[in-house]
């Protein structure tokens, strides 16, 4: 008895989603997952995968398939079948990609949502405007206009829960590195050097042209741009060292614009901060406050 071409078909089409499946979960691509918000878009990614994998194997087996199958046997000159037109078949293949599409689209705009990335900045920039006040004045608050709108901060990747302080960091990217500077310590570095779970704001912008700030590990990339702020937010989770790539061609040396972030366990950050804060200026001595002392 034959089996019907439509049962080996389903079968078929039940062993790729199978396959998969196992692949998403099985094979990793990825680096180590090194931020709060890294496992979010991990799950993302591993849905990708998952729908790239059938889609690939699905398309190349049947290909492949079609090509053996259906080759030209010797001898045979003749035209193919003049098959035109399948409704069914043509709605079945447009419908399945709009709805993957669709699913995609929406899911990724939550994981996104989720990752901080619609968060209303304004309330954010007002939070810590009380704390580094000066800071928030020249930069990260940019008016819109002069109607008293509220300062606006530009986009980015931003999420803090009610009542967490974060680390305020500036970072300025210039051709062809990037400059961190501390508000708090007064701190200058080229490296970023943070403590781990615990929030870090990142005010970011560009001296010249469009950088990129990337950090794999912490599946986080933001552009920064000369004359915006850009604002990104994360928690680091892990402590290590993690590159910090720029991923907008941005010059000649662009590939060589790299630098280091560092993740501290707290106390460790603390002593980094105590050892490379900048000495507070020598207090006025007796000697050189003499001559302008009045004479009783
Ligand atoms: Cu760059």
């Amino acid at each position: 008895m034959a089996i019907p071409s439509s049962l080996i078909t389903l079968l078929l089409g039940m062993a790729l989603v199978l396959i998969g499946f196992w692949v998403g979960q099985n094979v990793n691509l990825l680096p180590l997952d090194a931020s709060s918000n890294a496992p979010v878009y991990d799950d993302l990614f591993r849905v990708l995968f998952v729908i790239g994998t059938i889609l690939f194997i699905g398309i190349v087996g049947l290909v492949v398939f079609s090509l053996i199958r259906f080759r030209r046997r010797q001898g045979d000159d003749g035209d193919g079948l003049p098959i035109e037109g399948n409704l069914p078949l043509e709605i079945v293949w447009t419908a399945i990609p709009a709805i993957v599409v669709l699913f995609v689209g929406i899911y990724s705009y939550d994981i996104y949502e989720r990752m901080g990335g619609m968060a209303p900045l304004n309330d954010h920039s007002a939070h810590m405007a009380h704390q580094v006040q000066a800071m928030a004045a020249q930069q990260a608050s940019v008016s819109a206009s002069e109607g008293g709108e509220e300062p606006r901060v530009w986009g980015g990747i931003g999420l803090l829960d009610p009542g967490e302080v974060a680390l305020p960091v500036d970072v300025t990217a210039m051709q062809f590195a990037f400059l961190f500077h501390y508000p708090g310590s007064d701190i200058i570095s080229g490296e970023l050097h943070v403590p781990s779970d615990r929030p870090v704001e990142l005010r970011m912008e560009a001296k010249d042209v469009i950088h990129a700030f990337w950090v794999p590990q912490f599946r986080l990339k933001q552009d920064v741009i000369p004359g915006q702020t850009t604002v990104l937010t994360f928690t680091p989770t892990k402590p290590g060292s993690y590159p910090i790539v720029c991923a907008e061609l941005c010059g000649p040396y662009h590939g060589g614009m790299r630098s280091t972030v560092v993740v501290h366990e707290p106390d460790e950050f603390d002593a980094w901060v105590q050892r490379n804060a900048p000495a507070p200026p020598p207090p006025a001595t007796v000697a050189s406050a003499a001559p302008i002392a009045p004479v009783a």
